[in-house]
């Protein structure tokens, strides 16, 4: 039993694995709002850091490899306040992860679902992860028991935002923060490609999930709280119900089986990777 809890790191150093339950968490602990500038933030974290933002504690061996895939455009101080925020907050958590911040190239409206696509593939180029958390820029967890793991359904993870009274708008909701295993991200086909400008590709998502035979589960909203920082309101896709209706007969052929981008540059920062995408209509 033992020998099967040990793994090797360095040759011939043995680690444990991680504790289920990681025991430095601190519980309800808020969203700090400040984040000053990111080469600043650089100076203050960036050493206890691997190149492109990733970490793994070195006294066991984590149990999960996380890679949180960032959609990006045109948010430097929610970027900032993001990074601040979420380093010390994986790290509590004793996880294996990456930072990946997908940003579109160019003025086309924006696409969040491809970026998160994206992202997913440049990821695991990198490495093999086996978890994907999609996280918007402007989402910040209040409490680190949420933690950042992919469970045997897809998770949706902000249950509870601030702006929504910490409620949840709607019982299918799958924006904001959301975790799936490659596998799950697999079996889907991943994210639409179609929705171009604000909303419905959270809820194309929701209907492949429940589509392939998965479905959404949450942690208790005393938990999955957020904090969303202010930004002005992104002008809603009007095609987004009609896109959406027809969303579930498209999976098979609308996702990351035909994803199609040029990678315009590529960056490895001290604390994140960076991916700036030219996406292509599908
Ligand atoms: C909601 C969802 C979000 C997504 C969106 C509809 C929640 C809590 N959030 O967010 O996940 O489904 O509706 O598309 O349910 N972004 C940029 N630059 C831009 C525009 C967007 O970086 O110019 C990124 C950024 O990570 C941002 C995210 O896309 O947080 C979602 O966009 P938003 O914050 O403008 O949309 P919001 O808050 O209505
Ligand atoms: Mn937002």
């Amino acid at each position: 039993w033992l020998y099967q809890q040990m793994t090797t790191l360095n040759a011939g150093q043995a680690v444990p694995l991680c504790p289920l339950v990681p025991p430095n968490l601190i519980g309800v602990m808020g969203a700090y709002k400040d984040g000053g500038l990111l080469s600043e933030l650089e100076q203050q974290i960036g050493k206890g850091l691997l190149p492109g933002g990733q970490w793994r504690p070195i006294d066991c061996k984590a149990r999960d490899r996380v890679a949180i895939i960032i959609p990006y455009r045109d948010r430097t101080e929610h970027l900032s306040k993001f990074l601040a925020n979420m380093h010390p907050f994986l790290q509590r958590q004793l996880l294996d992860y990456g930072i990946f911040v997908i940003e579109q190239f160019g003025n086309e409206v924006f696409n969040r679902a491809m970026l998160l696509n994206v992202g997913f593939v440049e990821a695991l180029s990198l490495r093999e992860f086996d978890c994907f958390i999609f996280h918007d820029v402007d989402l910040l967890p209040e409490d680190d028991r949420n933690l950042y793991t992919c469970p045997d359904q897809p998770r949706h993870m902000s249950a509870a935002v601030d702006v929504f009274s910490y409620r949840l708008p709607y019982a299918d909701i799958f924006g904001g923060v959301s975790a799936m295993s490659k596998a799950q991200f697999e079996k889907v086909n991943g994210f639409s490609n179609k929705y171009w400008g604000w909303g419905g590709e959270d809820d194309d998502m929701a209907a492949r999930i429940k589509a392939s035979g998965l479905h959404i589960t949450r942690y208790p909203p005393s938990v999955a709280r957020y904090t969303m920082l202010s930004h002005t309101k992104q002008k809603a896709n009007p095609k987004r119900y009609e896109t959406l209706y027809r969303g579930k007969r498209r999976m098979k052929i609308d996702g990351l089986n035909t994803l199609k981008y040029t990678k315009k540059a590529y960056r490895i920062t001290k604390l994140f990777t960076w991916v700036l995408a030219d996406l292509e209509h599908v």
